[in-house]
């Protein structure tokens, strides 16, 4: 179960984020509307959310989930891939200390977005991306090791980040799409493959027995319900512009 989250209101600078998505630039005001709705979706399901000012310096900032990552045992701030990206990590690092005062870190030239990271019980999937390399996957498995957890690499081509295309919803139930709909490793969970037309839903999360599912995926929104979850829809346009997809918006512990 989660208790917390904390999450960083968009910026105005958004609007030059990286992205690689041919979606047109995001609306500021439709981007505030919808991470009201994301906040409000986190409290519904039952967690304390941390709301950070926005940070007009980083134009990616709202996308929390990559510049640190909070486990039960303790917290790690990564070194992102991306070199925009890597001031961040200073401001995000005053809010995980309020929880654990003594998080590890990710360092040079070690890379690390934790967009990358999939947890499943007490093991962690850590994707070889463009943005988290084998120096940073080794140093994050060392941590996790103290930690009394264990890690395993996920090669990777195509997607942005491992959970772009990856969701664990627990119960051993797997979201998967594109090239992770047949690959060895996820073979055993209970599998739900994303078709392309709803592939940015393959980013969905679990909270506490309640799924958000972005808003306008209909055959993924279902097929979640026929597992049994409750879901509850965010619409997320204007984060799709840039790439961010749900669960990139905020840190869950
Ligand atoms: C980026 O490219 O870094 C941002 N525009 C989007 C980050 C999305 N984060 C994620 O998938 N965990």
């Amino acid at each position: 179960m989660f208790t917390k989250a904390i999450v960083r209101k968009p910026c105005h600078a958004m609007i030059h984020g990286l992205s690689e998505a041919s979606l047109g630039l995001p609306d500021f005001n439709l981007a505030c509307e919808q991470h009201a709705d994301y906040i409000a979706a986190l409290k519904e399901c039952g967690l304390e959310v941390t709301v950070l000012e926005a940070l007009e310096a980083f134009p990616d900032s709202c996308f929390v989930e990559d510049v640190a990552l909070m486990t039960a045992k303790g917290a790690i701030l990564t070194h992102p891939g991306a070199p925009s990206r890597r001031g961040e990590v200073d401001y995000i690092a005053a809010a995980v200390r309020k929880f654990y005062p003594n998080p590890q870190v990710i360092v040079a030239p070690g890379h690390v977005e934790a967009g990358d990271i999939m947890m499943v019980a007490n093991h962690f999937y850590i994707g070889l991306s463009a943005r988290t390399n084998a120096l940073g996957a080794q140093q994050l498995i060392t941590i996790l090791k103290h930690y009394g957890y264990t890690g395993s690499v996920v090669e990777m081509r195509e997607l942005l980040h491992l959970k772009t295309g990856l969701s664990y919803l627990e119960n051993n139930n797997l979201l998967t799409f594109g090239e992770f709909s047949r690959r060895e490793d996820f073979l055993p969970f209970n599998r739900i493959n994303v078709t392309n037309d709803e592939a940015y839903a393959a980013n969905s999360v679990w909270i506490n027995g309640t799924v958000l599912v972005p808003k306008g995926f209909p055959k993924v929104l279902d097929a979640i319900q026929q597992r049994g979850y409750a879901t509850r829809e965010v619409a997320m346009s204007e984060f799709q512009k840039l790439d961010g997809g749900l669960s990139c918006l905020s840190l869950r512990f």
